[in-house]
């Protein structure tokens, strides 16, 4: 996938800061330092146009990246982070709800999770919001640098087993660190685009 220019184009916390224009979006979900920011960095091949952080609760906002200036991937603050106050929590809970419910363009999440961990229940919350809500969802799990090749697919088993996934749906694996996994995703992204009507240059 060529990636021609990426733009942060805005950042939101209610409806009227979102885009007006028709760009289909696709965004990444998941617990507080997960890799989002990262993945989407590393899908984008820019170094740091997502603010990455060690600290859990970097992004705060939803970041909405224009690319080609054709579709968004959009950047959301991480569920589950505990240092975050009751009303922090609830706070996240709303602005996020309110992106699911009132975004017509929203036609994709990514959940992310960490394939060293079995997911949390916040995971499988997220996942069944998601359908509920009627928006497709596919797993992607992060950080695979972080453990052996012989263990990847015993870990996306337990992922899988967690989030109750049906033998159709894949998992994607990202590394951010080692850049691996990029094209299998890309590949989903593209396919989700046509599904949805808007077919992506590649070139
Ligand atoms: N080894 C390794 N580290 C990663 C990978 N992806 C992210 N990290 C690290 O994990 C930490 C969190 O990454 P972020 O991309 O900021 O995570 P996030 O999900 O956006 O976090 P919030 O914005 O707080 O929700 C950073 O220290 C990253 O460098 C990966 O694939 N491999
Ligand atoms: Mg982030």
């Amino acid at each position: 996938m060529k990636i021609k220019s990426v733009e942060m184009n805005l950042s939101a916390t209610s409806p009227k800061h979102y885009p007006k224009d028709d760009f289909l979006q696709v965004a990444f979900v998941g617990r507080s330092n997960v890799g989002k920011s990262s993945a989407i960095n590393t899908l984008l091949n820019r170094k740091s146009i997502a603010r990455v952080s060690q600290s859990p609760g970097k992004t705060r906002t939803i970041n909405f990246y224009s690319v080609n200036e054709q579709f968004y991937f959009v950047d959301l603050p991480g569920y589950g982070y505990a240092k975050l106050s009751k009303e922090e929590q609830e706070g996240w809970g709303k602005m996020m709800e309110r992106y699911f419910i009132e975004s017509p363009n929203l036609i994709h999440l990514f959940l992310l999770v960490d394939i060293r961990h079995e997911p949390k229940d916040s995971d499988v919350q997220m996942y069944q919001f998601a359908h509920h809500w009627n928006i497709p969802i596919t797993v992607i799990a992060t950080k695979s640098d972080k453990i052996n090749r012989s263990q990847l697919q015993k870990n996306i088993s337990v992922i899988r087993k967690k989030l109750n996934l049906l033998s159709g749906e894949d998992v994607f694996m990202i590394s951010s660190l080692k850049k691996t996994g990029k094209e299998e995703i890309w590949s989903k992204i593209i396919d989700i685009f046509a599904e949805n009507g808007v077919q992506i240059d590649e070139e």
